[in-house]
């Protein structure tokens, strides 16, 4: 097979840039190491700043997402036994960001590039990229007892944190920074009415929860819990019992509860991987950088990343300018940096850190209060959780 953009991987990242792409008549082949089935059946991102949205408008895939999907203005921090609204509209100049689940936005993208026929293959094993630094690189993967071949002008990574294309990138190339937090996320989907029609970030001497939801019947919540913990040591009845305690009393009170329908530990990570260009390949989003999920940022931070590749190979296909494609990496980095220090912060300021000194307590406690008390620190956050421009 040839192509003119060969795109590892099938989750948000390669499924939007290949819509795009396709959009514009430069041809893409999407290959997805999991079932279809499997892609969608992770529960991930809730939180759309803007500019994703106006993206996915942009790829035609907009519509049920401005249909199902609800626009936030704002969201609560819970704190002492009490809880702030963080006014986004207001301190953003009028933004706002779209609580619409990953699942059904890849669903809508899956299903666009259905509609147009655009090449999307799954269960595909072994895939190597080749010869990244000549002008004919190519990929191959399993078929079976088969090896087959995509040759094509440029690859793009967009195959999560553990897959193949960021380790293609010789080690002596690669630049990783790295933070690992001392706890992950217990999250649990119920199909309930959530307890608060915006989300709630909890921060609590018992550890961080958070109140978050798909739509008025779908609920989504997160508790922070040691690494050492799995999801066989919480039970349902457990994790309501722990989420109510982390929330205010009127909260917790008027909490609904109900089965698990989905349950899961995510261990927080900060990481991002520099330079994002090697020769003809491109990585963008959970390949080359993840965040905690605290501030929302990671889907979001793949979108910008999308946005600089697919302008850039307009540049490249449309007009024959390479600009695009020669900045991408350290436009995309400076982007990318920004979320991280947001992502960073937000977590450090609302989690429980068993091994802080009881001064860095103090700190973490002065920091949420001058938050809430200063508007310019408000319009700091609010900027950057609506999402700064691409
Ligand atoms: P993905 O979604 O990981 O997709 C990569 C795809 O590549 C496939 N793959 C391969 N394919 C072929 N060959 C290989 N060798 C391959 N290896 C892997 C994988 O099967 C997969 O389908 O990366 P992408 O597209 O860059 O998307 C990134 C987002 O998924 C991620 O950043 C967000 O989910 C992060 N995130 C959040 N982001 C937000 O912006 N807002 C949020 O509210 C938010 N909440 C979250 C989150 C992530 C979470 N977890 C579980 C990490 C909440 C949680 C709990
Ligand atoms: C979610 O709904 O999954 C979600 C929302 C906000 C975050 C993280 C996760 O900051």
């Amino acid at each position: 097979m040839k192509v003119q953009v060969c795109i590892i991987g099938g989750g948000p990242s390669g499924l939007l840039l290949s819509q795009l792409l396709h959009l514009k008549g430069i041809d893409t082949v999407v290959l997805e190491k999991q079932s279809r089935e499997y892609v969608l059946g992770r529960i991930r991102a809730g939180v759309l700043e803007h500019g994703f949205a106006a993206l996915m408008r942009e790829a035609q895939c907009g519509e049920r997402m401005d249909r199902e999907g609800e626009i936030h203005e704002g969201f609560f921090i819970a704190h002492g036994g009490g809880m702030s609204r963080v006014d986004l509209h207001k301190y953003s100049g009028g933004n706002s960001v779209v609580v619409y689940g990953q699942t059904e936005l890849t669903r809508d993208l899956y299903e666009a590039r259905d509609r147009m026929n655009g090449k999307v293959l799954h269960n595909v094993e072994g895939v190597t990229l080749h010869d990244l630094k000549s002008d004919a690189p190519y990929v191959t993967y399993r078929d079976g007892d088969r090896i087959e071949r995509i040759d094509c002008d440029y690859v793009i990574g967009a195959d999560g944190f553990h897959g193949v294309s960021r380790k293609s990138i010789p080690k002596d190339v690669l630049r990783e920074y790295e933070r690992v937090y001392p706890f992950g996320w217990l999250g649990v989907l119920s199909r309930t009415r959530p307890v608060s029609p915006e989300l709630i970030y909890s921060k609590h001497e018992r550890g961080f929860a958070l109140c978050s939801l798909r739509s008025q019947v779908l609920s989504r919540y997160y508790i922070q819990v040691p690494l050492t913990d799995t999801v066989d040591d919480w039970s349902d009845e457990a994790f309501w019992a722990e989420l109510k305690r982390r929330l205010p009393e009127d909260v917790a009170g008027r909490m609904i509860t109900g089965p698990s329908i989905e349950k899961s530990i995510a261990p927080l990570r900060s990481f991002v991987a520099e330079p994002m260009r090697y020769g003809q390949l491109f990585l963008a989003g959970d390949a080359a950088h993840i965040v905690p999920p605290t501030g929302a940022r990671g889907l979001n931070s793949a979108a910008s990343d999308i946005y600089y590749l697919y302008h850039a190979m307009l540049g490249h296909y449309q007009n024959g300018d390479d600009t695009g494609l020669e900045g991408y990496s350290q436009k995309a980095l400076a982007r990318v940096w920004k979320a991280q220090r947001f992502s960073w912060w937000m977590t450090t300021m609302l989690h429980k850190f068993p091994d802080n000194l009881a001064y860095e307590d103090k700190l973490q406690s002065t920091e949420l209060e001058y938050l809430l008390s200063s508007e310019a620190a408000m319009g700091s956050l609010a900027e950057n959780y609506v999402g700064l421009p691409f």
